[in-house]
């Protein structure tokens, strides 16, 4: 038995020795060491030795597993040197070869609107304020003037979730918010998603964005609005840019004005953007309604205010001469890369 187990031990060394790879050299060790490998067998054969000669056979086959394991160790190291150094050698890498390029997005043109609204009324002193877009009807309609029988209200027109819970139709309900927690003087703009039930056509989107501001102080008159909103205007659309204001009506503002813009692509001469009219509606606008100030908890006696508000979407499409508005929600990136 001695004899056959150093036959067997000579045999695997000479296997381990011309294995080619680690996974040969893994097979030998199955082979050899593995629950049903021949060493393990001799293992299991020795019952059948008399009791002389079983610990002497147990000695030989541990030193000849210890000197197996020890031969495999090193094979393996040696083979796994030899096999990184033939990658070495073999996988090269062009670094002169130019990467993929990683495509990169850009700011969508809604975002760069109010982005580009807000840089120049910070630059004017005033504050950005936002808040819920699930709103009470407190807030949206009733604090901002808006009587019960007031068609805004109607269910046709808001998304009401219950009788007095809704999607903001308008963010209005955020100034209101700062009245009521702030002491004037206030100066803030609020942009913002607003939801009304419209149907989606090539102007109309059910959800859309805006923004308003608002300025209360003493002594704010109308002078103020038109002022601040002449600077905007040139500022946001051009040094040439004209603003002329016209009558209107708002349940918050008395009284109350839309303000046009002279066409920023023709100059007034009449364009296909302004539809040959030379001017483009921008804005309304207002003296913020005394009952507005009342139910916010400012006294209008002492003091006044006025405010504004557009639709972000109008501006992107005038600036960007985009006729689909439809175009701005389908976040296809062709239509999106152009700006
Ligand atoms: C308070 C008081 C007054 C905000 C204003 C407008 C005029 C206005 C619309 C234009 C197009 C919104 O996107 S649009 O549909 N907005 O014309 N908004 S004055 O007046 C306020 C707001 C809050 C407390």
């Amino acid at each position: 038995m001695q004899e056959q187990i150093e036959v067997m031990k000579k045999a695997s060394m000479l296997e381990i020795a011309n294995a080619k790879d680690l996974k040969q050299l893994q097979d030998i060790k199955v082979q050899y060491l593995g629950k049903k490998g021949k060493l393990t067998t001799v293992l299991r054969g020795m019952g059948g030795l008399s009791a002389e000669e079983r610990p002497i056979v147990g000695k030989l086959v541990n030193e000849v597993r210890d000197r197996l394991e020890e031969e495999f160790t090193k094979k393996e190291k040696q083979l796994e040197k030899e096999e990184l150094q033939k990658r070495l050698e073999t996988e090269n890498i062009d670094v002169t070869e130019p990467s993929k390029k990683t495509k990169l997005g850009s700011i969508h043109p809604i975002t760069q609107v109010i982005q580009e609204v807000e840089a120049i009324f910070l630059g004017m002193g005033y504050q950005i304020a936002d808040g819920p877009e699930v709103e009470k009807t407190f807030y949206n309609f009733d604090q901002l003037n808006a009587p019960a029988d007031h068609p805004s209200r109607d269910l046709q027109d808001t998304f009401y979730i219950t009788e007095d819970i809704i999607l903001r139709s308008q963010t209005s309900p955020v100034q209101a918010r700062v009245m009521e927690t702030q002491k004037p003087p206030i100066k803030i703009i609020c942009p913002g998603t607003v939801y009304r039930s419209d149907a989606v056509d090539a102007t109309h989107s059910p959800v859309f964005h805006q923004i308003e501001g608002l300025v209360v102080d003493k002594n704010i008159a109308m002078t103020d609005l038109k002022g601040t909103l002449e600077m905007f205007a040139k500022k946001c659309l051009g040094e040439n840019t004209k603003i002329r204001f016209r009558p209107h009506h708002f349940p918050f503002t008395e009284p109350s004005a839309e303000a046009d813009v002279s066409c920023f692509v023709c100059g007034g001469k009449g364009c296909r953007v302004c539809k040959g009219e030379g001017w483009i509606e921008l804005l309304g606008c207002g003296m913020v309604h005394p009952n507005v100030l009342r139910n916010c908890g400012i006294d209008p006696e002492v003091y006044s205010g006025f405010a504004f508000g557009f639709g972000v979407e109008r501006i992107a499409m005038a600036k960007f001469g985009i006729e689909d508005m439809r175009l701005l929600y389908e976040n296809d990136v062709r239509f999106l890369k152009q700006f």
